[in-house]
């Protein structure tokens, strides 16, 4: 099934610079493309994607964006003399002109065209342009930012107009606030725009009222604008992927768009002159791999900023190589989000309540702007004291290379019973018995039951998560005689064997054992319609859903925004994900499940089932072997009940897991 990724590049689009002098434009180099690309063939990545040639743009591309008026401007400026070029220029912000920037922003429109064309047409899963000039600040009919044309917002318009696709998800991840996508979908309920950039209460460019978390979009398409405003610099892991799990996921999946497409701007990254931010590059593995279960994993990337030269063809390759199906590297140090993403993760929750079902509950902002302005004034004054302090030691900012990620030899491996037929792709797995580990077994579970064959697929099960361990296969599912069984002896092994953490996730209503929850080398988190006796330690954690799993929205919304947020911070080598047969779950919610743990513990999942469900071998093994699973349609807003039930848990876990956060202390 596993489909490729396009990669889209020409050097033509190096083939025009900044012809005078010009301190805000100078960082807008050719070389951002070149090392980007020489990145991708250095590392083997380039050759592992499917080359999709550029295109021009065509006028009635450019047209479904941009103004007539606007485009015959641009038309005109290959003939130009350079102060003709210079005076054309200064109509516009922060954007320069050059005899070749036309043909290449015609390219790179096209390019993003093309991409969408692999995308939709199934030549490919999904992929990357890598493009200049970049798009997203670009308006109908003004150029900006170093945008001539807006690339994604072309090939969303386009996608709807060429391929019928109802809703687009737009993920403007770049540092800087694409107000040109804004401009043009604000009352487009078909069109999600959601991005995040740095603001400082407005002080930062293009320093515009409506990149505020309040701008939610107009008339139809309210609450289809999500603006997220960094109102400090220095944000880092864990301040994305709070926003993320809080406020983007919930969101994307209640809108269950059919297309993605990212305004991928690597200024977010650390080291960018422009950004200031903290966040290392393997967080776009995280970024990318969280998106890529929406939309049945149709995503485009489409690149927009990214000024650091070191930092964003670091970015460049964690983006394609997790488009291309590798396991997502430990993302490090995720210690919580910061108390100013914490108050802008709160305002935005807010601002969108009344629009989302899955952010009815969030907290109200306070009644009066006091506080909010009363924080503001006492934030001016730090800055101003740390901008004093920055200037003295202006130093470069240094961050370790990006580990190599090498995926195991083996993706999936499968333990199952001889009547069951193993999935293409997939290996059947099973161990000659080790008399160590087959006498400990003996001892600890099979006391009483002689049973040959119960011995037989534990020790099997035992041998492949030594083989996780080692990394030399990637993930597992084993379909076993008793599920409960099977996990307790896992976690036994895994918290005394193992030196490192395991996540256990238990779907239904199965008994688990809570070993290693004590010292903390297990967290147990379970879902079932069973209210626990008592919420045991911190490390056990019971979510009680009124259907149990059946209810798909409830569902979702205790993945997203409590099981992944956990599953990040605690951030295991091995996840162990069981689930009882009358756990209720369909097979979709199962697969987005799957896919999703895979970005914990570097795709080390183990998964196990009951013998008899041998029809779920397939649709799960595919999710492991990295398919995208299945959409699951528009998401209804899930029961009330559960709602509040989740919030108390959230609410009751987040002193001890911050990222559970979603207000700031002061305020919330
Ligand atoms: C695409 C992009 C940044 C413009 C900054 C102007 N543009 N000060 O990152
Ligand atoms: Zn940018």
């Amino acid at each position: 099934m596993k489909m490729g990724t396009a990669l889209i590049y020409d050097e033509e689009m190096t083939k025009y610079k900044l012809l005078w002098v010009d301190p805000v434009c100078k960082i807008e180099v050719p070389e951002r493309l070149t090392v980007s690309h020489e990145a991708l063939i250095k590392t083997g990545l380039a050759d592992r994607c499917i080359s999709v040639p550029v295109r021009e743009a065509t006028d009635a591309d450019i047209l479904l964006v941009h103004s007539e008026e606007y485009l015959e401007a641009v038309k005109k400026t290959p003939y130009m003399t350079l102060e003709d070029l210079q005076e054309f220029t200064l109509q516009y912000g922060d954007v320069y002109f050059h005899p070749n920037i036309y043909h290449c922003a015609k390219l790179a429109a096209g390019a993003a065209l093309q991409l969408v064309d692999s995308v939709m047409t199934g030549k490919v899963r999904n992929g990357m342009a890598l493009v200049r000039p970049p798009g997203h600040h670009s308006m109908r009919s003004a150029a900006s930012g170093f945008c001539v044309f807006n690339n994604v917002a072309i090939a969303a318009q386009y996608a709807k107009q060429q391929y019928g696709v109802k809703r687009v998800l737009i993920v403007d991840w770049d540092v800087h606030h694409g107000q040109g996508v804004q401009y043009c979908f604000e009352d487009d309920p078909s069109v999600l725009y959601f991005s995040w950039h740095r603001y400082e209460h407005q002080k930062f460019w293009p320093q515009l009222k409506e990149s505020d978390y309040n701008s939610v979009g107009k008339e139809k398409g309210a609450g289809f604008n999500i603006n997220v405003p960094w109102n400090k610099v220095g944000m880092k892991n864990s301040d994305y992927l709070s926003v993320f799990c809080h406020i983007l996921l919930p969101v994307a999946y209640e809108f269950s768009p059919d297309l993605v497409l990212v305004c991928a701007g690597f200024d977010s990254a650390i080291g960018d002159p422009e950004g200031e931010m903290c966040a290392s590059p393997d967080i776009f593995a995280h970024l990318t791999h969280l998106l890529m279960n929406l939309a049945g994993g149709k995503l485009c990337a489409v690149l927009e900023g990214g000024y650091n030269l070191t930092s964003l063809p670091q970015s460049v390759c964690q983006t394609v190589q997790t488009l291309l199906g590798d396991p997502a590297p430990r993302p490090a140090n995720l210690d919580g989000p910061c108390e100013s993403a914490l108050e802008s993760l709160h305002c935005v929750r807010s601002a969108h309540r009344q629009y989302w079902s899955c952010l009815k509950h969030a907290a109200e902002l306070p009644t009066s702007d006091v506080t909010t302005k009363r924080i503001k004034l006492a934030e001016e004054e730090e800055d101003k004291l740390k901008k004093v302090e920055e200037e003295k030691n202006a130093e470069e900012e240094v961050w370790p290379e990006p580990p190599k990620r090498v995926a195991p030899a083996v993706r999936t491996a499968l333990v199952l019973p001889n009547d069951v037929a193993c999935p293409d792709g997939c290996k059947r797995f099973s161990s000659s018995e080790d008399p160590v580990i087959v006498n400990k077994l003996r001892k600890n579970f099979l006391k009483d039951a002689d049973d040959s064959d119960a011995l037989t697929s534990l020790s099997s099960l035992i041998a492949l998560v030594e083989k996780m361990e080692r990394n030399e296969i990637c993930n597992g599912l084993a379909l076993v005689p008793d599920v409960s069984m099977a996990m307790m002896c896992v976690v036994q092994h895994a918290a005394t064997a193992l030196r490192n953490r395991v996540l256990v996730v238990c779907v239904g209503d199965a008994g688990v054992s809570s070993h290693g929850t004590e010292d903390g080398k297990t967290l147990v988190v379970q879902f079932s319609n069973r209210e626990p006796e008592e919420q045991k330690c911190k490390y056990h954690i019971s979510v009680c859903l009124k259907k149990g799993c059946s209810d798909v929205s409830g569902f979702a919304q205790a993945v997203l925004g409590l099981l992944l947020p956990l599953g990040y911070e605690y951030d295991p080598s091995l996840v162990l994900l069981a689930r009882t047969p009358d756990s209720g779950l369909c097979d979709s919610v199962w697969q987005q499940l799957t896919g999703l743990l895979q970005g914990i513990a570097q795709g080390h999942t183990l998964v196990l089932m009951q013998e008899a469900e041998t029809s779920c071998v397939g649709p799960t093994a595919s999710s492991l072997f990295g398919d995208a699973a299945p959409s699951l349609g528009k998401l209804h807003a899930p029961l009330p009940e559960d709602v509040e039930a989740l919030e108390r848990l959230r609410h009751r876990l987040q002193v001890d897991w911050k990222l559970l956060q979603t207000t700031a202390p002061e305020t919330g």
